[in-house]
């Protein structure tokens, strides 16, 4: 079983490069984002909760995103490797998900976090918000969500630098190229587990 988490700040690619991770490494992609919008959509009690919180840029209870994610672990026991998108986004989140996965006899293999500058992110997210429809994609929700995330998500990835899982990648620049760099990452470590 091989497991990435892919980290950074809204608007750092975290979407957009999952969906070619998955497809490369036949991972499966498990976006909280996703999750919670889906939730969202279908005006679910988790949904109606969610969305007070992701409305006004802030993280949703870590109790209702670790419920998710039980859940996920839960019910695809045969998976071969996931790909975690937005999660954890706490250090409480993180704690929680090494539990889990002891649990279930897995690990976390790689955490790959993407660098991007702040104006950067508010661009892309405010150019976003032309197609995305979502309510979360305008200028102060999304400054609201940088605050969010280097108060309460940046602390997870000194949590994962101390277990040493850590890559960090230069998120800026063609997408493709950014990918690149991501699967040159992924490809080294598989091959050290392989080999071991
Ligand atoms: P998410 O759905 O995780 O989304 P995100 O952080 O906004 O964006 P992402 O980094 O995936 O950006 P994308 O690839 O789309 O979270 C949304 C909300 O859900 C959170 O604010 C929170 O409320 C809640 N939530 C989710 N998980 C949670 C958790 N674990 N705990 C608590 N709450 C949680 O890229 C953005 C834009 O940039 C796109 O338009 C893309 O085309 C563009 N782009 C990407 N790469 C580019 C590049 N290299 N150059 C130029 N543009 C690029």
């Amino acid at each position: 079983m091989f497991n990435v988490v892919i980290f950074g700040p809204p608007g750092s690619g975290k979407g957009t490069q999952s969906k070619m991770i998955v497809e490369k490494y036949d991972l499966q992609h498990v976006s909280t984002g996703d999750l919670l919008r889906s939730e969202i959509a279908r005006q679910t009690p988790l949904g109606k909760t969610a969305q007070t919180f992701m409305d006004k840029g802030h993280l949703v209870p870590d109790e209702v995103v670790i419920g998710m994610i039980s859940t996920v672990l839960e019910t695809n026991k045969e998976s071969k490797g996931f790909l975690f998108d937005g999660f954890p986004r706490t250090v409480a989140q993180a704690e929680a998900f090494e539990k889990l996965f002891k649990l279930n006899n897995a690990e976390v293999d790689v955490v790959i976090v993407l660098n991007v500058e702040q104006e950067e992110l508010v661009k892309r997210i405010l150019n976003r918000s032309l197609t995305s429809g979502r309510e979360d994609d305008n200028e102060e929700t999304v400054r609201e969500r940088l605050v969010e995330y280097q108060k309460k998500t940046a602390p997870v990835a000194d949590f994962y630098r101390h277990l040493n899982k850590v890559k960090t990648i230069k998120g800026e620049g063609e997408i493709q190229d950014v990918f690149a760099s991501i699967s040159q990452t992924i490809d080294i470590i598989k091959k050290a587990k392989n080999e071991h």
